[in-house]
């Protein structure tokens, strides 16, 4: 294949009308104000190519979503043939592609930049052999049709890609996809693509498996469920998988509101996880009916999940992140024990700083596992996962969150499955259905809640069971507008400040005033701000504490 640079040149001049926007690929890839995007998407469409045909032409996936940002706002991210984040050293290249394309005063500026790249990472355009193949797939916003035609306006016609149009999917169906679509082109399947349906049928299989096993002992039934999914795409996927005549939970247990897709301007709008979790609130549209319902929202994408209830006093009760991590390692921990595995099988939590004292606490000295801390991001989260343990569950305190089974637990699970002649242990069972309910490509909040429904169910708790297991210490998290938040450089998994000099001693008296105090201060990677997180026994000091510490930040900075 021959690269038409006169072919290019066109539908660089006719797609990238925005110029002179900085562009930064951040933890969720692009994103800023869909207007700005043109030109960021049609880079990106190109990356994503390169990116497959350095992989010999595996599925690269490419997600247009701004998650739970409002609906002006738009965004793009890589997805590589895993289903993981697009490998970090290929971050620069997506910025160098992006900022060339805006800054560039003609193609000749831009066109520099890619053939650069091109030799860099030493791919052929012109052997012809590999085929690139891209999965792409969008959420629910109005700008998205228009951004897609400009991240895929070269895909075939310049560089001769097989591109799948997913339409309107969650992140994690995009991620999961990809995954799968790839599994199948290496196991020779001459139709490897994978769809929504597979999706579906997948994860209904898993929940409805788990529910049968663990049905022979006791008769099990799912709270009543309350589901916000901010009038994104999550409200319509959900649909579609909880309207399969496979599906064993009766219809009623669960119930969809904030179901607006089509209405844009509604997305994220006083609903959804982010707002559920930053405003500690019930979302719009919710009156709560029963106290011993439990409630959950999405973001806009469905990658995150938080759950919630209200008491007989009416107050509301959050159950985030934290909470999703102990309830399922509480659950793991004690199937490992029950099936004699906990010493062949290591289980373990990955938090980051974010995560409520009282949480790490509870798992340390409770639940006897291990937790690790990482920085901020899901990446981050991920890779403790994948490298430290066979269970590696992990959640940011926003929702996000999943659990990773390592190859080992897969081979010792099975071992057993087959050294018990069909005679097995229901721990041995319940973990190997378990492991199959789990989108382990990301954070999946459909998936997330299925688990949950799952784990609350064989365990007969009720809401109000899940939440007193540990008490949040009361909480704070404020943003901080400064002039340069670049100075405040972290260290220690974001729990400490290195620089500006000075400032952490200074924030470190602050702690030292409060009972059970705990501080920190990182610059924020998805907007211009610095954050500051405080958390102390007593509520009614609380303010006062992390005013303190704003302070001494406005100060320095
Ligand atoms: C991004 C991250 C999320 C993190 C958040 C922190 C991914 C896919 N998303 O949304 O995990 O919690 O950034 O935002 O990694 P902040 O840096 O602005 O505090
Ligand atoms: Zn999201």
């Amino acid at each position: 294949m021959k690269l038409n640079q006169e072919q290019l040149r066109k539908i660089y001049d006719d797609t990238c009308r925005t110029k002179n926007v900085q562009y930064s690929y951040g933890t969720a890839g692009f994103r800023t104000v869909a207007k700005d995007l043109d030109t960021v998407m049609f880079t990106t469409g190109i990356l994503a190519v390169l990116r497959s045909l350095k992989l010999q032409g595996q599925y690269v996936g490419v997600m247009i979503t701004a998650s739970h940002n409002p609906y002006q706002d738009n965004g793009v991210k890589i997805v590589e043939p895993d289903g993981s984040m697009l490998l970090a050293t290929w971050e620069p290249y997506a910025m160098q592609l992006a900022n060339a394309a805006s800054f560039a005063t003609d193609f000749e500026g831009f066109y520099a930049e890619l053939v650069k790249l091109i030799g860099h990472e030493k791919i052929d355009l012109d052997v012809g052999t590999v085929v690139p193949h891209i999965v792409v797939g969008r959420d629910s916003r109005e700008s998205s049709p228009f951004l897609l035609r400009c991240l895929t306006s070269t895909m075939a016609s310049v560089f001769h890609a097989q591109v799948v149009d997913l339409g309107c999917v969650t992140t994690p169906q995009l991620h999961y996809i990809t995954d799968l679509s790839n599994k199948r082109a290496q196991e020779g399947d001459s139709a490897p693509v994978a769809t929504e349906q597979d999706y579906y049928s997948f994860f209904i299989g898993a929940f409805n498996d788990l529910f049968s096993t663990c049905q022979i002992e006791k008769s099990l039934s799912v709270p009543k469920l309350f589901v916000d999914t901010a009038n994104g795409i999550g409200g319509p996927q959900l649909k579609k998988l909880l309207a399969s005549p496979d599906w064993v939970v009766p219809a009623d247990q669960i119930e969809i509101t904030n179901d607006k897709s089509d209405v844009p301007e509604l997305l994220n709008f006083e609903c959804g996880a982010d707002y559920v979790k930053t405003n500690q609130k019930l979302p719009k549209g919710l009156c709560p009916s029963s106290f011993d319902a439990l409630y959950c929202s999405f973001d806009g994408d469905a990658d995150r999940v938080v759950f919630y209830y209200v008491d007989s006093k009416s107050k509301f009760h959050l159950l985030d992140g934290d909470k999703i991590s102990t309830l399922l390692a509480k659950f793991l921990s004690k199937q490992l024990q029950l099936a004699n595995l906990e010493h062949s099988l290591k289980i373990g939590v990955v938090q980051t700083a974010y995560a409520n004292g009282s949480s790490t606490t509870y798992i340390k000295d409770e639940l006897h596992c291990p937790v690790s801390c990482t920085k901020t991001g899901v990446k981050h989260l991920h890779h403790e996962a994948v490298t430290q343990y066979d269970i590696g569950i992990y959640f940011e305190a926003n929702g996000h969150g999943t659990i990773i089974f390592s190859e080992k637990f897969h081979q010792v699970i099975e071992s057993e499955l087959s050294k018990s002649h069909g005679n097995s242990p229901l721990a041995l069972r319940t973990l190997s259905c378990f492991a199959k309910l789990i989108n382990q490509t990301v954070g999946d909040a459909i998936s997330d809640m299925l688990a949950v429904l799952a784990t609350l169910s064989i365990l007969q708790m009720a809401p109000m069971d899940w939440d007193k297991e540990y008490t949040d210490l009361p909480n704070k998290l404020v943003k901080c507008i400064v002039h340069d938040r670049s100075i405040f450089q972290t260290t220690d998994q974001e729990r400490k400040l290195q620089n500006p000099a000075g400032l952490q001693t200074k924030i470190d008296s602050v702690i030292a005033k409060y009972a059970m105090g705990r501080s920190f201060v990182r610059a924020s990677g998805t907007e211009d701000a610095v954050r500051v997180y405080a958390e102390c026994q007593d509520p009614s000091k609380l303010d006062q504490f992390c005013n303190e510490v704003v302070e001494y930040v406005k100060a320095s900075a």
